[in-house]
């Protein structure tokens, strides 16, 4: 699974590790299960192994994640007040060093390594664990645990199960490999509950969020013969129903769900005349290209971009490329 990183790579990244004075451990913004996952798997092998730690993000942890041990560990903020401690910052899931969200100064004179699967990760740090083939940052981040010769605790081993439930939208993308599911037994193995993580992810949602869910629902629309399907939510919805941006999460999923469907679209506001679009593809389509023509990023199958200007605007821009998609 992590054939594309060499060996010396990964001894690299784990004598940076065991020499440094401290390590901090960050990922990108507006954070989700992956990164979040992979941050805390470290956290509980580095620490437990005696390794100076912390952890610090742009953005707060989402409620979803807080049932992970450690979660509450996590610093948020543009300020981080752990960075003095540290030498070494380990970036996670992000696939540019902007994605963190953090200030160019927090790099200077520390080390990097970078660890994510973005295909699009432009190999910004001074050692790169970057494999896009991975079904997760969560994965790599286990594999280096693994290369340092800690253990993985049963803590560190629900985190990891939990970046390959979300970031294989719960196995059911083309990432999932047999070495996908002897890495999930080994996990279990090791400790991680399957049960416990679904139920928390999956099952745990606040009333709001169904109520967010309602009101963006009406908005589907499906365009391109039913092969595109577009959905939104705006600050009128959020405010209505007493949600918030974390609540948005999966939404885009009932655009995708619907047969014949090759690329679901959905946007969100992101400050003033301003969108964060988010695009699901299915077979064909290959929604990083997408994102990338519109000057975002990701993957094949998952992948997003900011656009300026009214609703309307945007999604005129959005349908001409997409449009180009099915021509
Ligand atoms: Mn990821």
């Amino acid at each position: 699974m992590t054939a594309a990183i060499p060996a010396a790579v990964w001894q690299q990244a784990a004598a940076a590790i065991r020499r440094s004075r401290g390590v901090l451990l960050i990922t990108h913004r507006n954070p989700d299960g992956d990164g979040i996952g992979a941050q805390l798997a470290l956290y509980d092998a580095l620490a437990a192994a005696g390794i100076p730690v912390s952890m610090h993000n742009r953005d707060g942890i989402p409620r979803l994640y807080r049932f992970l041990s450690h979660s509450e560990r996590v610093g948020a903020g543009a300020d981080c007040p752990v960075a003095g401690d540290a030498d070494l910052i380990i970036s996670l899931d992000a696939a540019t060093r902007s994605r963190l969200g953090m200030d160019d100064a927090l790099f200077a004179g520390r080390r990097l390594i970078n660890i994510d699967h973005h295909a699009s990760n432009t190999h910004f740090g001074d050692i790169n664990l970057v494999d896009a083939a991975a079904c997760s940052t969560g994965a790599l981040a286990h594999a280096l645990i693994r290369h340092m010769g800690l253990p993985v605790s049963p803590a560190a081993a629900m985190a990891v199960y939990v970046t390959l439930l979300t970031d294989t939208a719960s196995f059911r993308l083309s990432t999932v490999t047999p070495a996908v599911h002897r890495l999930a037994a080994e996990l279990i193995e090791a400790g991680a509950e399957a049960d416990v993580a679904a139920r928390c992810i999956y099952a745990s949602h606040r009333p709001e969020r169904v109520d967010l869910l309602r009101r963006c629902l009406a908005t589907l629309v499906l365009r391109n013969e039913g092969r595109s399907a577009w959905l939104y939510v705006d600050q009128g919805m959020y405010a209505a129903s007493g949600s918030d941006v974390e609540d948005t999460e999966g939404l885009i999923d009932y655009g995708r769900s619907i047969a014949g469907v090759e690329v679901a679209v959905f946007a969100r506001p992101d400050g003033p005349d301003t969108w964060k679009v988010s695009f699901r593809g299915k077979t064909t389509v290959d929604v990083g290209a997408l994102a990338a023509s519109l000057g975002g990023g990701g993957h094949r199958y998952a992948s997003g971009c900011t656009l300026q200007g009214g609703l309307d605007e945007v999604t005129s821009r959005l349908q001409v490329e997409v449009d180009r998609l099915f021509s």
